[in-house]
């Protein structure tokens, strides 16, 4: 009976909005074996099967401390048989033949290198695969011809697939903040994505500009890049006018404005110390940066829905669909009983319409 006693039972909420999941993780070896697996699975067209394990994942990253044994996780929401037989797997012997297997075959190989590449999806990679490309030397000797973002993501290939550092987001924080301000008085950045939900590196660097006085925001994109291109920032970039007819979101949709939302994908040239003692010569490298300009009626909705994780974020609006017959998305949050929007000037006024408790952004790191 004092045995039994001591084996920790876990108890955590269904979605993982109303969860909080700071970066420590107790579950690391076994998120990781789920993640990987995840991340398979959508490089294989197979979403459903990748959002399956992302979830089991995420209720492991919110226990309290390390899974022992299968018990404790008795009751516990999203760990479907699947995802049971690999945690069962690894508690027992130390690791999944499964994970073990994807991770050494050659197609999942070839599709992370090549997916590396910016401006490559699944689906590319996957053609080039068939044709048996699986690297970046068989892509440059195939005579491929690759589109503007392929040739900067094949050109920038190393520096884009090494990972960027908080103090690295801060140095490019400094430059953008920089362009708003000499073309925009008043406009506003601030750091979304990873960055702000804590972590201490990214895959990019995410910023979301807006201004204070609604309809200022207008043109404000094309200033900021200018200047920046001017001033030799950019080597790459391609603005996009994210109009809600072409998102894939779900069917929230304001009335106005939804014309005015920009989003900027970039590859900043970043100037960098020269480490010491380095042989190197390059004395800058390339980074991801995503910008995207919101009028300000939008801001909460834009800055909750730009902060992530994309896990927290899929959650939020599947929380939002099935639980309170609400459409939730970067523009806005309509209700489907009042046929009405909501407004919010506040990430925390979002989180009260849903009926959640506010989540800051560190403990968003589903
Ligand atoms: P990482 O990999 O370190 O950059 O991690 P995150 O969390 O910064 O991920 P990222 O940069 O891919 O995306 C940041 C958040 O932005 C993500 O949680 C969801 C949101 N997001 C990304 N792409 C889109 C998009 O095309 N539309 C909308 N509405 N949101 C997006
Ligand atoms: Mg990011």
């Amino acid at each position: 009976q004092a045995a039994a006693a001591e084996v920790q039972m876990f108890s955590v909420p269904s979605y993982a909005c109303q969860r909080r999941t700071t970066l420590e993780n107790h579950n690391a070896v076994l998120t990781d074996a789920l993640s990987l697996l995840a991340e398979n699975a959508e490089l294989s067209d197979q979403e459903g099967r990748g959002v399956a394990f992302r979830r089991a994942a995420a209720v492991l990253k919110a226990l309290p401390g390390p899974v022992t044994g299968l018990t404790q996780l008795r009751g516990l929401p999203c760990l479907g048989e699947h995802s049971l037989r690999v945690i069962k797997d690894i508690l027992e012997n130390g690791a999944s033949d499964e994970v073990e297997s994807t991770r050494q075959s050659e197609h999942f190989k070839a599709l992370k290198v090549l997916t590396g590449i910016f401006g490559v999806g699944p689906k590319t990679a996957e053609r080039w695969i068939r044709e048996g490309i699986h690297s970046l030397i068989q892509l440059r000797e195939s005579g491929h011809t690759l589109n503007r973002a392929q040739q900067a993501g094949l050109l920038h290939y190393d520096d884009l697939n090494r990972p960027v550092t908080r103090a690295e987001a801060d140095a490019i924080t400094e430059v953008v903040v920089r362009a708003v301000v000499a073309v925009a008085p008043g406009a506003e950045v601030t750091l979304t994505g990873g960055f702000r939900r804590g972590k201490l590196t990214g895959h990019d660097v995410d910023f979301l500009i807006t201004h204070p006085e609604e309809g200022r925001e207008e043109g404000l994109m094309s200033k900021v890049v200018s200047w920046l291109r001017s001033q030799g920032f950019l080597l790459y970039e391609k603005t996009t006018r994210n109009s809600y007819l072409e998102s894939t979101e779900g069917p929230a949709r304001p009335a106005s404005n939804m014309d005015r939302f920009e989003r900027c994908l970039t590859i900043f040239k970043l100037d960098e110390d020269q480490r010491p003692g380095s042989e190197e010569t390059k004395l800058w490298r390339a980074v991801r940066v995503d910008l995207v300009v919101s009028p300000i009626s939008q801001f909460a909705f834009a800055l909750l829905g730009w902060t992530g994780s994309k896990l927290f974020e899929r959650e939020l609006r599947r929380w939002a669909g099935h639980e309170k017959a609400m459409s939730l998305s970067s523009h806005a949050l309509y209700d489907n009983n009042q046929s009405r929007y909501h407004r919010a000037t506040s990430e925390e006024e979002i989180f009260a319409h849903l009926g959640l408790e506010f989540v800051p952004p560190s403990e968003r790191n589903a």
